[in-house]
Order: structure tokens, then sequence, then C-alpha cells
């Protein structure tokens, strides 16, 4: 038996990344470029792994978007079957969301398990929605959906359900698919829910594909374990992961597991690239060595790019860090970002700058305390934050007050009155900053206290 199907996920239709609208547009597009092949490459079946849409309340624009293309798919012939994702869940308790809606109008296939007293069951398709779905004679799809911290524990539940289904329940099933709005352990830093690798092994004797999302990094295990990574770039990190794609199945089941049985080949669509430029301003003794440092790497990387549509025109990600050689008030972030949208003919441009100012880094290194460099940190941090601009250094005191309490550890409750009392007196304009009682305390009980700062870790390094 040989069949073919696409597996999507993440597409995050509606995200107005930045704010700016031409984002949305993009995210459009390449779902719309992905879907348009799979239809001309004569896919069988298609499968959203979640995150279709980039938030539960979505506008008339991007639902537009969405129909479309499932429409499309629809007039086909082509069954649609998506599984929910973080970012469009209803809220607990409230009935409907926009996969719903499109399910109820027969666009999609949505699949769910029930877990009902921590044991899984999958309910057979009523209204286009249930635990399972053949999309065609012998192809059997199972969808989990999102189930955050639960995963591990869910993924082991439907293991055991699939256990302990009679024999005849998948008679003439030749190929079977697992959806799941999660990961692999492991696979990207930070992700902590998703499930190891050998708590998924106790769904491999029944499965013979397992779609994935929600990790935007794409990643393969197995030739069993597929995740495509987001179609577009929904963080500027993600650019990094250039194999991000959807993913055009070929499966022979004619053929021994393996590579031979399950043919996989990348759909990539057209994406707005991205350009991000890591810039150690330890370098540069003034600022205009600085903007002219800039300026040759915008011109540099221009140089690589060729020529530029309105749809490939660069999204700027520029990242200073380091210690400022000069004084703070001579950087100026404006024209390094208007260097780089010119040069560069960016759509947008963002500059984060995380360089530690020279006031705190001049100090001689034998009396550079961690105290000053911390508070220095804090003061420029709230500074770039609306609602604690105005008074920085007193933000900053609070900031430092709460840590120092966390540290010795107060418990929660004195935490939380201190920080009130604080919120208040700034509130009143009585702050005095400290020395507060929690500073006396860390001091007291020697946490916390003042290290010399080593001057290694400032060294400047490109
Ligand atoms: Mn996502």
């Amino acid at each position: 038996m040989q069949f073919r199907f696409l597996h999507v996920s993440d597409v995050h239709l509606g995200f107005r990344q930045y704010n700016e609208s031409f984002r949305a547009s993009d995210f459009a597009q390449a779902f719309r470029d992905v879907i348009d092949r799979a239809i001309a490459a004569k896919v069988d079946f298609v499968i959203i792994g979640g995150d279709l849409f980039h938030k539960r309340a979505i506008d008339a624009q991007t639902l537009d978007q969405a129909f479309r293309r499932l429409e499309l798919l629809k007039h086909h012939g082509i069954p649609c079957i998506a599984i929910e994702g973080n970012h469009e869940m209803a809220y607990y308790g409230e009935e409907g969301s926009w996969l719903g809606f499109l399910r109820a109008r027969g666009l999609i296939t949505l699949l769910q398990t029930d877990f009902a007293e921590g044991v899984a069951s999958f309910a057979p398709l009523r209204n286009g929605r249930g635990g399972w779905f053949d999309p065609m004679p012998g192809v059997r799809v199972y969808g989990l959906g999102y189930k955050g911290a639960g995963t591990p524990a869910a993924v082991e539940m439907c293991a055991l359900a699939l256990d302990a289904l009679p024999p005849d329940a998948r008679e003439g099933v030749a190929f079977t698919i697992f959806a799941a709005h999660t990961g692999v352990l492991g696979e990207l830093p930070g992700d902590a829910l998703s499930p190891t690798l050998h708590q998924w092994m106790a769904m491999r004797p029944h499965t013979d594909y397992v779609a994935l999302g929600h990790i935007h990094k794409p990643f393969e295990k197995d030739d069993w374990l597929y995740n495509p990574g987001s179609l577009e770039t929904c963080a500027a990190n993600e650019w990094a992961w250039n194999d991000r794609a959807a993913l055009l199945v070929e499966v022979d089941t004619d053929k021994a597991p393996g590579p031979e049985r399950t043919r996989v080949t990348r759909i990539k669509p057209e994406r707005r690239p991205f350009a991000r430029f890591q810039i150690k301003t330890d370098l540069h003794g003034d600022a205009e060595a600085l903007e002219t440092a800039c300026t040759e790497k915008f011109t540099q990387r221009r140089a690589e790019m060729g020529v530029l549509t309105d749809d490939t025109k660069p999204m700027v990600d520029i990242i200073l860090d380091g210690v400022l050689g000069f004084e703070q008030a001579l950087l100026n972030l404006h024209a390094i970002e208007e260097s780089a949208r010119s040069i560069l003919e960016a759509a947008h441009v963002q500059v984060k700058n995380f360089a530690i100012p020279k006031s705190g880094a001049r100090i001689d290194p034998d009396h550079y305390v961690r105290e000053d460099v911390e508070r220095g940190v804090f003061v420029d941090l709230l500074a770039k934050v609306t609602q604690f601009a105005d008074n920085p250094d007193e933000w900053a005191s609070v900031a430092i007050t709460v840590k120092n309490m966390a540290n010795v550890p107060e418990p929660p409750e004195r935490i939380v009155d201190e920080l009130a009392t604080m919120t208040q007196a700034i509130a009143d304009g009585t702050f005095n900053g400290h020395p507060s009682p929690a500073d006396l305390t860390a001091e007291e009980t020697g946490v916390n206290v003042a290290r010399v700062y080593a001057p290694t870790s400032i060294t400047p390094a490109e």
C-alpha cells in the first residue's frame, strides 16, 4: 500500500510579530505556499500538529487565511486532520474555539484523546470530532492535543489504552499515526514538559509515525518521531533552524520499517529572512567607532543578500553586549537602528542593548563590587520599561531588596508585604531607597555580601 501525506505544524496564522501587519501576511503566505505544494504533490491527507492559529481570539482576516486553504483542500477531496495547540485552545470551561468552528463547517477533523478517571480512551468520530480517524482505508490517525505538564503521563496512558485494544479493533489498519502537540525532552534547552524518548518508547509498538508540533525546532528520531518545526519564524532565534519545513511523507507499507518505508522530504516555504548581529561594545572606545563598526557589518551583510523585494526585505535583530567603552549618554541607539534600516533595506529593526554602562565598568577592578554591577544592570533595564522609567533607581532598590530577601530566604508573605510597602512608598514619593530592613538582614546573615568582581569575565571577546 502506498500513500502520501503532509505533516505541518506551528503555522501561527494571525501573528502580527513586532506589531507589524506585514508579518501576519508572511505567516499566511508560508501556509498558502506549503498547502498549494501539497495539493500539487497529490497528498492523500494533511495533518496539522497544533498552533494553526497564533492565539485564541483571531480576527476576520486570519480566519479567512485559514478558511481559503482548508476549503481548497476540501475541494480537492483531501482530508485535513488537526489537533489543538496551546496557542489556540479555548479557555477552560469555555465551549468552542476557532478550530471547533472550522470542524463544524467540515473543513477539519479535530482529534482529541479523552481522559476520564485517569484512563485514556479514543472516542469514535462524531461531527468531525473524536479520538481517531481513518483518512483513507488502512491508515489510522490518533490525536492527543496539548496536555501541558501532563503530557508525559498522557502519552503513557495512551500507550496503555492502545495495549488494551482488542486485536479486531485494528483490523485492516496497515499504518498508524499518532499526533501530539509536544516534543521529546532534551531536543530544546528549556523545554521541561515533553516526554523523554524512553517515555515515548511505550508508543513504539502501536505507531508507525508520530506527528509532533509545539517545539519550533525541527527534529527527527528513529524514522518514527517527526517534528517539522515552525513554518515561519516566530522568534529571531528560530532563524538558525534552517530545516524548518512542512514534511511531505511518502509511505510504502510493503517495505521494511525505516527510511524506505517512510520517506520524508521537506517542503520549505519562502520565509522572510532574519539578519542577526551580535555586537561587542567593549571593542569601541567612542560612540562614533561603535556606529562605524555597525555600519561596516551591515554593509558587509547587505553585499551577501542580493536583490531584495518587498517579500525578502529582512527582519534585523541587533544585540549590543559587553561593557560600553564610553558614556552611556553618548550611545545613539536610534542612529544604529536607522543605519541598519537604510543599509539593509530592513522591513523591521530591533536593537537590544545589554551593554553594561561605563559608569560601572570604569571602577578599579579591585573595588569592583557585585552590587554596583547589579544595580547598574537593574537601573539600565528598568529605565527601558515604561512603568519604571520615571524612577529606575528606586525600582532597582526594590528589585535588589526583593532578591536579597528571597536569598535569605525570608518567608514569601514577608517579601510580599515589603514589596507592597515599597511600591506604596514610591507612589507616595516617600521611598528612601536603602538600607531597607531586608538589606540589613541579608548582610547580617552573610548572604550576598559584596564580592570582588572577577575582571576576567569582562574581557572583550568577539
Ligand atoms: Mn507553536
